[in-house]
């Protein structure tokens, strides 16, 4: 199967200033709980109140996941049926800075062990996977077109995660859960001074080695305006850190170049071993997931308005938090939408993404797990029309994992075959 690299990174196009318009500055002291209503008028513009709320965005979260856990009804309400989920087998997933070294140390060495096991793909179907590891970037290559602004996007990326989270426990002897990126205390820190991204033997690894002269990277507008953002402070191959030497066996399909330019080898599901590079770029991180950009996507009042936020209205010149995220690794494969499973990063940074669904999830209970939480069709953006997702469209990822489930079970993260919430 070939893509159009055009319809490639225009995807990950975003909002607008019409966003910018639609927030409130004034108002409120009072913090968010059940009600959605009531997060329309926070103010989000200060980073240290943003910071606050969405703290307490998340332990409220929390405080319901446990409260419904409690009540037992995920056993009687259909969205949580038939879930086997308690408070006894309920697993905590925990931001990378939450961890401790040993922790850290093996997450990554079970990353490490599934690129070391080999591919299930036959090599018919994806020749250019080797390992286990492949397995899910080959996955999702081949579906791109099928899971980004989608009706699937969200319980895609939650299943996808999870398998991966599963393969590592069960495949690797991991004993810990997915761990997620904060995006907002990196937009702080820095990238590169984060214990996420630091280079030490502890963390994902650091940046790619520093290329001077680079330019900057434009992400198509598919025919609407583009956004332009400057390369960042890497380029060349991760040098330090447990990834040093991996390899990147599939891809690039759409790799975003800092010369402006867009490459790829041909399906990307050909044997194209090189390096990772990464290109950390803090403007990404700073400028399209900061705490306050992430308060404004949990202020959406529908799935529709929540997913389109999270990934960027096309030709608003914003990008959102899921495109902030990946345009913050910068490199290959972490600029290429289809390739950017082959950079390690990628499951803390969908963590974050179905994290913040979760929260999101939670503040609109009666209409989320179900058929009102889901919207958009099974093509990009519709470009290519085809029926709107329901709660009985599969989600299938091949050889990676299995099985094919429904919509319908992936809704809550404490119902159908899940059992976790975030701390
Ligand atoms: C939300 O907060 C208000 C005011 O603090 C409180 O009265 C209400 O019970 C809370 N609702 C929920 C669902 O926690
Ligand atoms: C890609 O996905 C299609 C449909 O989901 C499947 O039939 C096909 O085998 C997959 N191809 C590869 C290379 O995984
Ligand atoms: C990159 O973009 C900035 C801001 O738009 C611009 O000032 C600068 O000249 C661009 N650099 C290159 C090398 O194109
Ligand atoms: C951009 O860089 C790539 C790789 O270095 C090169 O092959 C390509 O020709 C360059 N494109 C432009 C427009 O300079
Ligand atoms: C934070 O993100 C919002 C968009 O979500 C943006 O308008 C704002 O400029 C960002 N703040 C900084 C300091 O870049
Ligand atoms: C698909 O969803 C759209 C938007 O919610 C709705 O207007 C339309 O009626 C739906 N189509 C079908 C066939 O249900
Ligand atoms: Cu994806």
């Amino acid at each position: 199967m070939r893509f159009s690299t055009s319809i490639a990174l225009g995807l990950l196009v975003g909002l607008s200033d019409a966003l910018a318009a639609r927030q409130d500055n004034d108002a409120p002291t009072t913090l968010p709980n059940g009600s959605a209503t009531s997060l329309s008028t926070i103010p989000s513009r200060n980073t240290a109140v943003a910071i606050e709320q969405l703290e307490q965005l998340a332990d409220f979260a929390y405080a319901e996941a446990i409260k419904l856990l409690e009540e037992g009804t995920n056993r009687k309400r259909r969205p949580h049926r038939p879930g086997t989920c308690s408070r006894r087998n309920l697993a905590i997933r925990r931001e990378w800075g939450a961890l401790s070294n040993p922790e850290r140390k093996a997450y990554t060495d079970a990353v490490l062990c599934l690129q070391e096991k080999q591919a299930r793909t036959p090599s018919y179907l994806i020749p250019g996977a080797r390992s286990r590891f492949d397995d899910w970037i080959g996955t999702h290559i081949n579906q791109t077109a099928t899971i980004h602004y989608t009706g699937t996007f969200l319980a895609w990326h939650r299943y996808f995660t999870w398998q991966y989270e599963q393969a590592l426990r069960n495949e690797c002897g991991y004993k810990g859960y997915q761990p997620y990126w904060d995006w907002a205390k990196t937009a702080i820190t820095g990238l590169e001074k984060s214990v996420m991204l630091d280079g030490s033997a502890y963390s994902m690894s650091g940046n790619g080695k520093f290329i001077p002269g680079k330019g900057n990277i434009t992400i198509s507008g598919n025919g609407l305006p583009d956004v332009t953002i400057p390369s960042g402070t890497g380029g060349g191959c991760v040098n330090s850190g447990p990834f040093k030497d991996m390899k990147v066996n599939l891809g690039p399909v759409a790799l975003g170049l800092s010369n402006g330019s867009t490459i790829s080898n041909g399906d990307g599901l050909s044997y194209n071993p090189r390096c990772l590079k990464r290109d950390l770029t803090d403007y990404a991180n700073k400028r399209f997931a900061n705490a306050s950009s992430f308060i404004d996507l949990l202020k959406t009042r529908d799935i529709m308005d929540f997913q389109m936020t999270m990934q960027g209205y096309p030709g608003s010149g914003d990008i959102g938090v899921h495109g902030g995220g990946h345009y913050s690794m910068g490199g290959d494969p972490g600029r290429d939408l289809f390739t950017s499973p082959g950079d390690p990063l990628f499951y803390l940074h969908h963590g974050g993404i179905d994290r913040a669904w979760w929260i999101w999830q939670s503040r609109n209970k009666r209409t989320s797990y179900g058929a009102k939480g889901i919207a958009g069709t099974g093509t990009f953006l519709n470009q290519m029309p085809s029926p709107n997702t329901t709660l009985d469209t599969m989600i299938d990822f091949g050889y990676a994992a299995g099985p094919p489930r429904k919509m319908r079970e992936l809704m809550s993260t404490t119902g159908g075959p899940f059992c976790y919430i975030y701390k």
